[in-house]
C-alpha cells in the first residue's frame, strides 16, 4: 500500500466550507512542486524558510490563458524541522471547494502524489517525529467530543502514553538482559541478581502494565460516554427533564399524558462525560394505548435493556393513593434494566408529601422481589423549577465513573483499548516468565520477556507491523 515512502505526497487539509483552505505538499519535491505552481515577489525555499508569503497561484491553464491567478499565501517548512520530517510546504488559498479543487490540481500536475488517509502523519511517524501512541492522539483530538475528551487527547498527544508505556519496556529489556547474561557467562564469573529478587521486579513489572491497561476503561467512558434513558409513567415529567438537561426546549412537552411517541436521544456532557440521553415514551399498561403509542412503548421497552444508565421518573405530585401502583409499574421496569438504576421523584415543586416519606412509602409498600436491603437511594427534583437536578447531575457523573479510579483527573496515563489489549497480554508473559526464573528455565523466561517487550514496543510502534500502522492510519481522513 505504501511502497513510495519517498515520493511527494499533496492533499487539501482543511475542511470544506471554510474561509482559507491549506494544500500540504510534503517529500523531496515539496519545494519545486510549490514554486512550480505559485508565484511571489519572494519565492518559498531556503532563504525564507517557515515565512507566510504573499503571492498567487499560478493560472495559466490552457482554457483560461495566462493570467494573474488567485492571491494567496505559501510557506516552506524544509524538513526535518516539519510536522513529517520532510519538506513540506503549504499553500492558504482561499475557501471554498472549487479554489482549493483547482489549487491542488495544479500541484498534482506539478509532480505531487495525491496522499491517502493518514499519510502525512504517518511520515511522521516513520521520520520519528512522534510515536504511535501520539499519532492516535492527533486522531483522538480530531475525534474528541467534549472538553475532557480533548485534554486526555492532548495529553497523550504530548506523551504521557508514551512515557508511562517506554518506562516499562525499558525495564523488561533490562530484565531481559539479566536473564540471558546468564545463559552467556558462567556462575563464577558475575554477581547475579538472586532468583527471587528477579521475580519481585518481574512482578512488580507485571502489576504496572496490568495497572496501565485498566486505565483503558477510564478513557472509554471520556471518550465514548455513557448513555442514559429517561423512563417511566407517561406524565411524570420524562421530556421536562430532558429540556432541563440540555437547557432548551427540544422535546414537546403537554399535559396529555402520551405526548412523546417516540424515543429521542440527544447529548449533554455532565463532569465532562458525554452522556447520551434518550427521552421515551411513558411506559403504561398496552390496554390504555393507541398503537402508535404502543410502537413507542415497544422501543422504550428496548432501551431500557440498552442503557448503561436507566433514570425512573416518579411523579410525587400524583396524590398519595398512586404510588403504590407507580411502585409496581417502576420494578416490572427494572427487571428489564441491564445497566445502573436511578429512582427520582419529579414534581417536588407540588409533592403531595414530604421528600422522607415519600422515600418512606417506598420502604413500606415495597413490592420489589429483589430490593436492596437499605432500598434504593431516590433523587428528588423538579424539572419544572430546575430544583435537586445539581444533586442529579452529581449522582449521574458518580454513577458513570462507577467507583473507577478518575485516573482522567490527575496527569496519569490513560490507554486506548488497543493498548490495554497489548499490556494485558504483555503480563500474562511477565507472569510465565516470572514462572520459568523459579524454575531456573533462563532460556524459556528470557523468550518470555522477550515476548513481552516486543509486545509493549507495539505500542508506542517501536515493534509494529505495517498491518498495524494500515489499520491505524486507515482511520484518519486525507490531509491528516
Ligand atoms: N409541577 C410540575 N410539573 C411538571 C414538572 N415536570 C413536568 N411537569 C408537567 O407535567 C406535564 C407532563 O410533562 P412531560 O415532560 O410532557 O411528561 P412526559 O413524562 O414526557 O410525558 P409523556 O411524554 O406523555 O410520557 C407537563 O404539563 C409538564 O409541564 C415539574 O417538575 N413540576
Ligand atoms: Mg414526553
Amino acid at each position: 500500500m505504501f511502497e513510495h515512502e519517498n515520493d511527494t505526497i499533496a492533499a487539501i487539509c482543511t475542511g470544506t466550507g471554510g474561509a482559507v483552505s491549506i494544500i500540504r505538499i510534503s517529500g523531496p519535491r515539496a519545494l519545486g512542486v510549490v514554486r512550480k505552481v505559485w508565484h511571489g515577489k519572494r519565492m518559498p525555499g531556503p532563504d525564507f524558510p517557515r515565512v507566510m508569503l504573499y503571492g498567487h497561484i499560478v493560472s495559466g491553464s490552457p482554457e483560461t490563458g495566462p493570467g494573474a491567478g488567485e492571491p494567496s499565501l505559501a510557506v516552506f517548512m524544509p524538513g526535518p524541522h516539519s510536522f513529517t520530517g520532510e519538506d513540506v510546504a503549504e499553500i492558504h488559498c482561499h475557501g471554498g471547494s472549487f479554489a482549493a479543487r483547482r489549487a491542488l490540481r495544479l500541484v498534482l500536475q506539478a509532480g505531487a502524489r495525491l496522499a491517502q488517509n493518514g499519510e502525512f502523519t504517518r511520515r511522521a511517524f516513520l521520520n520519528g517525529k512522534l510515536d504511535l501512541t501520539q499519532a492516535e492522539g492527533v486522531l483522538d483530538l480530531i475525534n474528541a467530543g467534549s472538553e475532557r475528551a480533548g485534554l486526555l487527547a492532548e495529553r497523550q498527544l504530548n506523551g504521557s502514553v508514551g512515557s508511562a508505556v517506554r518506562e516499562i519496556r525499558s525495564e523488561v529489556v533490562r530484565l531481559l538482559s539479566e536473564c540471558e547474561s546468564r545463559l552467556d557467562f558462567s556462575e563464577e564469573d558475575l554477581d547475579w541478581m538472586p532468583p527471587e529478587t528477579l521475580c519481585a521486579q518481574i512482578i512488580s513489572l507485571r502489576e504496572q502494565a496490568v495497572k496501565l491497561a485498566l486505565t483503558a476503561r477510564t478513557g472509554t467512558l471520556i471518550r465514548d460516554g455513557v448513555s442514559l434513558v429517561i423512563a417511566g409513567p407517561p406524565n411524570a415529567g420524562k421530556s421536562s427533564l430532558l429540556n432541563r438537561m440540555l437547557g432548551y426546549d427540544r422535546a414537546i412537552v403537554t399535559p396529555i399524558p402520551g405526548t412523546t411517541r417516540d424515543t429521542l436521544e440527544e447529548s449533554v456532557s455532565i463532569g465532562g462525560i458525554p452522556f447520551r440521553v434518550t427521552d421515551t415514551a411513558g411506559l403504561r399498561e398496552a390496554g390504555d394505548a393507541d398503537p402508535v403509542e404502543a410502537m413507542g412503548m415497544e422501543r422504550s421497552q428496548q432501551s431500557l435493556g440498552t442503557a448503561d444508565i436507566v433514570l425512573w421518573l416518579l411523579d410525587a405530585s400524583a396524590p398519595p393513593e398512586s404510588f403504590p401502583a407507580q411502585f409496581e409499574a417502576m420494578n416490572k421496569a427494572k427487571s428489564a434494566v441491564r445497566g445502573k438504576f436511578i429512582p427520582c421523584w419529579n414534581k417536588m415543586d407540588g409533592a403531595s408529601l414530604p421528600p422522607d416519606e415519600l422515600d418512606r412509602a417506598h420502604a413500606t409498600g415495597n413490592a420489589d422481589p429483589d430490593h436492596e436491603a437499605a432500598g434504593p437511594v431516590f433523587e428528588h427534583i423538579s424539572a419544572r423549577t430546575g430544583d435537586g437536578i445539581d444533586r442529579l447531575f452529581r449522582r449521574l457523573e458518580e454513577t458513570a465513573w462507577n467507583g473507577m479510579p478518575p485516573a482522567a483527573q490527575s496527569g496519569d496515563a490513560v490507554v486506548s483499548e488497543r493498548h490495554a489489549a497489548l499490556l494485558e497480554q504483555a503480563a500474562n508473559h511477565l507472569g510465565a516468565a516470572c514462572e520459568c526464573v523459579r524454575a531456573g528455565s533462563w532460556e524459556l523466561a528470557g523468550s518470555s520477556l522477550r515476548t513481552a517487550a516486543e509486545l509493549i514496543g507495539c505500542i508506542t510502534g517501536e515493534t509494529a507491523t505495517p498491518d498495524v500502522l494500515d489499520e491505524i492510519f486507515s482511520r484518519f481522513c486525507i490531509g491528516k
